[in-house]
């Protein structure tokens, strides 16, 4: 399928790059869009290379949320089903970031509003340019935070901050995004994306189906009792003993040489 909304690409160093490219509407999301990166997050699901998704966008705009153009309605023209666009686009395509089962990191490069300031959230590394910022853009027009913000952003941030950031759709600064831990890092913005990618590229090298276990008990953990995150880990770690890259840590750590992982 030839995408004309994201560029996209695996590299032979396993790196799979989605970057959202409709940068004149700020890289909001449009039924075309939402397919396209569907299809490439389906690719790097059944790919044999990809060990990590770098996710990212052209332009000077990360994503302004859904593409408020498809969205007017005439005076007496019947309301859309919000809960459709929800149930068919936006729900699918945070869990299928969440569930992964690599490391996906995020680079946000400029503003990310209304459902785009809640994509990153979904990753597990977000970096951010300086000049980038977080809006919760939805209450501005009448509408509820979606993609998981009610969800992560008072389990990130507390309840107060979440309520503000969401009830008055305030511009949080990258810089304030990492000082209340929103994102893990701030890069100046020229530097952005070829440090997302060396961080890409380094984790490709990395145990990355352990580090996939990893992300699976930690975004488990906010659901879970102490005991049942206690269970959790021991069949996680039942499934990484099991793995290539366990056993060739373990002998390239009493070999005293570098291990090569692969990923399984
Ligand atoms: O509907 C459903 O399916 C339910 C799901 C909803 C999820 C959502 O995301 S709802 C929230 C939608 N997003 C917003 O409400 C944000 C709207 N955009 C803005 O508030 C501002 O554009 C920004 C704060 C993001 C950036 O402001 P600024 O001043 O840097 O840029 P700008 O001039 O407003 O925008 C630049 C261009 O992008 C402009 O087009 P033009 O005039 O140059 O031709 C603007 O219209 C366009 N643009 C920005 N955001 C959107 C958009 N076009 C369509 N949809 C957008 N969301």
């Amino acid at each position: 399928m030839p995408f004309e909304h994201i560029l996209f690409s695996i590299d032979a160093d396993g790196v799979a790059l989605l970057s959202l490219n409709r940068p004149e509407q700020l890289n909001s999301f449009n039924t075309a869009m939402h397919l396209e990166v569907r299809e490439a997050l389906r690719q790097v699901r059944q790919s044999e290379h990809a060990r990590v998704l770098l996710l990212t966008a052209e332009g000077r705009g990360f994503c302004a949320g859904q593409d408020l153009s498809d969205r007017s309605v005439a005076p007496g023209a019947e309301m859309p089903d919000l809960g459709e666009s929800i149930d068919a686009f936006y729900n699918p395509l945070v869990r299928s970031l969440r569930d992964l089962p690599l490391p996906v990191i995020c680079a946000v490069n400029g503003v990310a509003a209304g459902a785009g300031a809640n994509l990153p959230l979904a990753c597990d590394l977000v970096l951010a340019a300086r000049s980038a910022s977080f809006i919760q853009a939805f209450c501005k027009i009448g509408l509820v935070p979606d993609s998981g913000g009610t969800w992560q952003l008072p389990r990130l941030i507390g309840m107060a901050r979440a309520k503000a950031l969401a009830m008055l759709g305030t511009r949080l600064s990258a810089e304030q995004a990492q000082q209340w831990g929103l994102i893990h890092q701030v890069v100046d913005d020229a530097a952005l994306r070829d440090e997302a990618l060396a961080l890409a590229r380094q984790l490709a090298t990395q145990p990355t189906y352990g580090l996939a276990l990893i992300k699976r008990a930690l975004n488990q953990s906010f659901d879970n009792g102490f005991d049942q995150q206690l269970e959790l880990e021991r069949d996680l770690q039942r499934l990484a003993g099991r793995s290539e890259d366990y056993r060739e840590g373990v002998g390239a750590f009493m070999d005293k040489r570098t291990p090569v992982f692969k990923g399984r």
